[in-house]
């Protein structure tokens, strides 16, 4: 990178998409975390444009619209956050910033991607401990924050939602890091798509640099540039609590660093890094806004701090 970056942090405080209230203050939380601070350190320059509006879950009716089939909670009020961060993505895109969306809960990732890939092909990397693969007809909870990639790649009654679809995503380019709880519908679609899906095990059998270089190569095949899903129970519970769905198992504090210093470098040789999220902190559920800081660092590391 000959210039530097001008990170563009972008509020999207929803928690439509899960069942636990709280994660819409995670991005208050995060940003207590030094984020900015921590990402000047790389040497980029930082503007924050606050939150996007979004009204309290409990004013509104989550079965006031629904798709034609299945179930999907809040699916309206999720249109219109998603509509104005596809915007917000866009709009930093366009000029020239690098848009750093925090979450509220994954549900926001449909806005992320369709802003990110408005004008471009792109990959995906998602860090999770889940698929988030449901759609409204395999959800077993119909909380949207369990469908964000089938929403992007218009699955099942998505195909009719254009709002909720990336044009510039495709399947192939989309690679998961370190999966570990699935649903059993879900399962069988992750299976029959061309999704490239590196689980847990995965990481177990071949250690976490090996599995992050493959996805970044599937991720980065033949696009513009590839945006990183960050969900924060990707990290095993023991180091990042403050979640809404913790899973047993999950990657450590070092191999979560690990991961994005390799997006970084991998960045820095290639220009590939697009747009980045996290997602699903919840600082009713954390401990001393610990799981926040996590996610801050996170964010300096993918941008490339170094130790050296
Ligand atoms: N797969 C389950 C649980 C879940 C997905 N994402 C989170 N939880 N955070 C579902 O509801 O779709
Ligand atoms: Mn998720
Ligand atoms: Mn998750």
């Amino acid at each position: 990178m000959t210039q530097a970056r001008d990170v563009r942090i972008i509020g999207a405080p929803s928690d439509y998409g899960a069942n636990r209230r709280g994660v819409d203050m995670g991005p208050s939380a995060i940003r207590y975390a030094d984020l900015a601070a921590g990402i000047e350190a790389t040497g980029a320059s930082v503007t924050d444009v606050g939150d996007l509006a979004v009204p309290r879950a409990e004013e509104r009716d989550p079965n006031r619209e629904q798709p034609a089939s299945g179930r999907a909670k809040f699916l309206r009020e999720t249109r219109d956050v998603s509509k104005s961060l596809a915007d917000a993505v866009a709009g930093a895109l366009d000029e020239g910033a690098f848009p750093l969306v925090l979450g509220g809960d994954h549900s926001i990732a449909i806005g992320s991607l369709a802003g990110s890939s408005r004008d471009a092909e792109i990959g995906a990397i998602w860090f999770d401990a889940h698929g988030d693969f449901n759609t409204p007809e395999t959800s077993p909870s119909g909380n949207v924050h369990g469908m964000p990639v089938a929403a992007a790649l218009g699955k099942g009654s998505f195909a009719d939602l254009a709002w909720a679809n990336a044009p510039g995503l495709r399947e192939e380019n989309v690679a998961y890091v370190g999966l570990r709880d699935i649903d059993a519908d879900e399962r069988r679609a992750i299976n029959e798509s061309d999704v490239t899906a590196f689980t847990m095990s995965d990481i177990d059998e071949r250690g976490i640099s090996d599995v992050v270089e493959d996805a970044l190569d599937v991720a980065s095949a033949g696009v513009d540039g590839i945006h990183v899903s960050f969900d924060l129970d990707w990290l095993d519970p023991n180091e990042a609590p403050g979640v809404g769905t913790p899973v047993r198992g999950g990657a450590t504090y070092r191999e979560a660093h690990w991961a994005l210093e390799a997006v970084a470098e991998r960045d820095a040789a290639e220009g590939l890094l697009r747009s980045m999220e996290l997602v699903e902190v919840n600082p009713i559920l954390d401990r001393s806004n610990r799981t926040a800081e996590i996610a801050a660092e996170l964010a300096a590391s993918a941008l490339g701090k170094r130790t050296l």
